[in-house]
């Protein structure tokens, strides 16, 4: 399926086109010609709609809002460099493996999305399809994987089930002995799963909105919401002076909610540290991705060679980038436990990013009680795997003022109507 692919810009500006013939012609010249991947404009006193947070959902919301909607008077705002929030923290883990038909049908539509996003954008976002295994340790395990499993296939969404050995199998460095502390007692199979290169998806959906005319401010914080006299949204305060919009998203992930409150809008959201860590490279030992969600570690290998490892949130919010050392310690433990082979690996970086988490661990893809003020957040602990399908739903949303059919189910709404969304069993190791 091809959504909206990369133009090149037909206003003069150098933007090259990525092809065989281009590195060549590039890498004659040393690759000392390469033009910037995107601007650094000065803002404008105004445009037709603001979206707030460059990380990978608001970049492809403006990206399909230009593509899509031809909405191309748009600016991205970033308080610090684009990409630098969860997204470029994340550990790319993609799948669709949700319980409910609601979900199925948002994150299925990213993953459908993620199969030519490279050919889309005009640059390689390294997607790459090799499995996401879900281990099961006990009966309870055992029972909800295979509710997936089921509630999955019958909404026409791959997820299989494995024993202990067909695990072994898909990934043979897993430890499957009985004797450990949670032994393994099979698992759950998307083979669609994967990951991408998270710095990669953000540059890519960058250079092709900024390619279509958009925007792409950085180091610009917003400040102050502004409201005209009937309430509507009507432009914002940053630090980089006041902008005017009557249409304003906010994409602002752990901190939507101090940016909702600039409107007055309160927000059911909580925002806690996830930390994740990567190992020196070694040589290719992990064919897949695996998640224990009971154990709280997970692990795949990038194709750098590091083992990238991720934890549980921090009991305790709070916006501090880094997350607490005992957590990390207990995912150690958990990861040695469950591949021994990788015990005398060393560590070479650990970070944190902020999560927004929701009641329901589900989304908010919504209008507000705000007339232009939309918002997109509550992604919490899995948000990387939706970023084009959640940018593609949203730039519907913002752009005809009226939520896309993928999207109606996720409103901000739902938290008074109690029309919710359960995914805490699907949301992974983190809740
Ligand atoms: P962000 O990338 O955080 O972008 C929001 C942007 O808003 C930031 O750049 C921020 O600077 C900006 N901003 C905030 N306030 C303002 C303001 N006032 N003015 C201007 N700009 C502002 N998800 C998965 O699917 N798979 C995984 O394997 C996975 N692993 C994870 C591991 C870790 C350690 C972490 C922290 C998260 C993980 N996630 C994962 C979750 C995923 O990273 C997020 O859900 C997703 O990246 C959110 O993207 P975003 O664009 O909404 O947020
Ligand atoms: O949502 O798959 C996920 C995930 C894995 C690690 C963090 N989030």
């Amino acid at each position: 399926m091809i959504v909206a692919p990369f133009k090149t810009p037909s206003n003069g500006r150098q933007h090259v086109r990525f092809s065989v013939f281009s590195l060549a012609r590039n890498a004659l010249r040393g690759h000392q010609d390469w033009p910037e991947q995107w601007r650094s404009p000065e803002p404008k006193a105004s445009y037709d709609a603001i979206i707030i947070g460059a990380g990978g959902h608001g970049l492809a919301t403006a990206y399909y809002m230009a593509a899509e909607h031809g909405m191309t008077n748009i600016a991205v705002l970033e308080k610090g460099w684009l990409g630098g929030g969860n997204t470029g923290r994340n550990t790319t883990i993609i799948r669709s493996n949700y319980l409910w038909e609601e979900s199925g049908k948002l994150y299925d539509h990213a993953m459908k999305l993620w199969q030519n996003l490279s050919q889309v954008l005009n640059y390689n976002v390294m997607y790459s399809a090799r499995g996401v295994m879900m281990l099961a340790h006990n009966v309870h395990d055992i029972q909800v994987f295979k509710r997936h499993i089921h509630a999955n296939r019958l909404a026409g969404i791959d997820n299989e089930w494995l024993t202990p050995e067909e695990a072994k199998e898909f990934c043979p460095i897993l430890n499957v002995s009985k004797d450990i502390r949670y032994p393994i007692m099979g698992a759950a199979l998307q083979r669609r799963g994967g990951v991408a290169r998270h710095d990669a998806v953000a540059w890519g959906y960058a250079r092709a909105a900024d390619a279509l005319g958009v925007d792409i401010i950085q180091n610009c914080e917003v400040t102050g919401i502004l409201r005209d006299a009937s309430g509507a949204v009507s432009g914002v305060e940053t630090s980089r002076g006041t902008i005017r919009t009557k249409k304003l998203g906010v994409v602002a992930a752990g901190h939507t909610s101090v940016v909702m409150e600039m409107a007055g809008v309160r927000m059911p959201l909580e925002s806690y540290p996830l930390q994740a860590l990567v190992s020196e490279p070694l040589k290719p030992i992990m064919p897949c991705v695996v998640m224990s969600n009971t154990v709280h570690a997970y692990m795949s290998q990038s194709d750098k060679g590091d083992l990238v490892i991720g934890a549980g949130t921090d009991q305790y919010v709070s916006y501090s980038q880094t997350g607490g050392l005992h957590i990390a310690a207990h995912t150690l433990d958990a990861i040695c436990e469950l591949f021994p082979v990788v015990r005398r690996t060393r560590m070479m970086r650990n970070w944190g990013g902020i999560v927004d988490v929701t009641p329901d661990r589900s989304p908010i893809l919504s209008k507000t009680p705000v007339p232009g003020l939309f918002v997109n957040c509550g992604w919490g602990t899995g948000g990387f795997k939706a970023t084009p399908g959640s940018g593609h739903v949203f730039a519907h949303t913002v752009a005809t003022g009226e939520p896309h059919p993928i999207a109606a189910p996720f409103t901000l709404d739902r938290f008074r109507t109690g029309r919710l969304i359960d995914e805490a069993a699907a949301a992974a190791v983190a809740h």
